[in-house]
């Protein structure tokens, strides 16, 4: 009798070193959901807590032969897209990926165009390139207030006005889903906006105190979204418990250098 494959998530992401973002925060968050995940590195980053020093592309190429030698053998569950540092690479995943996404494979994008630090990732001239291959094969895009504004080519001010509105802009581009973060807008409570085609639903949790910057909380959402889609869950209920699970690692937050505060892996999901 054969069993039941194991659900198997997979991250297309930077490579943070530090371990606080990036590929590495992805595969550390699928396994405080129960799902153990597979990594492939769209490009190396030189950092520490301080900040991004340098970003290495890994060559479109070698992305694309990697992707392909792992779905000849497996059927990842879900698939998270974070970092991707050019027009070259967005293409490329882009291809690779709609034949999935006609598998019904969900598809959550987290638009990385630049870290908190303030290092720009994708260059802004390739964003048109993302909006048009690749927003419209994802199951959830989830870009925070800036990211947001960029990509409806809006001032962020008018995302923390109107984040309804924005979302449901967005989610004209062709996602399915839009999930705009509030942690940059200011204020007692940190209000996440969920669009889809048919409403808008707000999550909302108490702002933790601000101290120090903390470091990945936007990939840890996201790989906390996958993983809930990898083993079925609705995109409503994702986005909650993932929320849930950010705010516990947020409050658990400690600095493990000279810069930024890092996520507390540790927390039960
Ligand atoms: O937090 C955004 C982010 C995503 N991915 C990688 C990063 C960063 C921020 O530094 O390094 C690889």
């Amino acid at each position: 009798m054969s069993q039941t494959r194991p659900k198997t998530p997979l991250t297309l992401a930077g490579s943070d070193p530090s371990g606080g973002a990036g590929m590495q925060a992805d595969l550390k968050t699928f396994l405080r959901f129960g799902v153990s995940g597979a990594g492939i590195p769209t490009c190396l980053t030189i950092q520490s807590p301080t900040g991004v020093r340098d970003v290495i592309p890994i060559p479109a190429k070698q992305i694309r032969a990697q992707i392909q030698a792992l779905l000849e053998d497996v059927k990842p569950a879900a698939i998270k897209v974070g970092l991707l540092p050019d027009a070259e690479t967005v293409r490329t995943v882009a291809r690779v990926l709609a034949p999935l996404t006609r598998r019904r494979v969900p598809i959550v994008l987290d638009p990385v165009l630049a870290s908190s630090s303030g290092r720009r990732f994708l260059p802004e001239d390739d964003l048109d390139v993302y909006m048009r291959q690749l927003a419209p094969l994802a199951t959830i895009m989830t870009p925070n207030v800036d990211e947001a504004a960029e990509m409806a080519g809006v001032a962020p001010s008018v995302v923390r006005r109107d984040a309804e509105g924005i979302a449901a802009k967005l989610v004209q581009r062709g996602p399915r889903a839009v999930l705009i973060t509030g942690g940059h807008i200011p204020g007692d409570e940190v209000i996440d906006v969920l669009g889809t085609k048919d409403e808008t639903v707000l999550f909302s949790a108490d702002r933790v105190a601000r101290r120090r910057q903390v470091h990945g909380t936007g990939c840890m959402l996201s790989a906390g979204i996958t993983a809930q889609l990898a083993q079925g869950h609705s995109v409503e209920e994702a986005v909650g418990t993932a929320k849930a699970f950010v705010t516990r690692a947020i409050e658990g937050a400690r600095a493990i250098g000279r810069g930024a505060r890092y996520l507390d892996f540790t927390v039960d999901a």
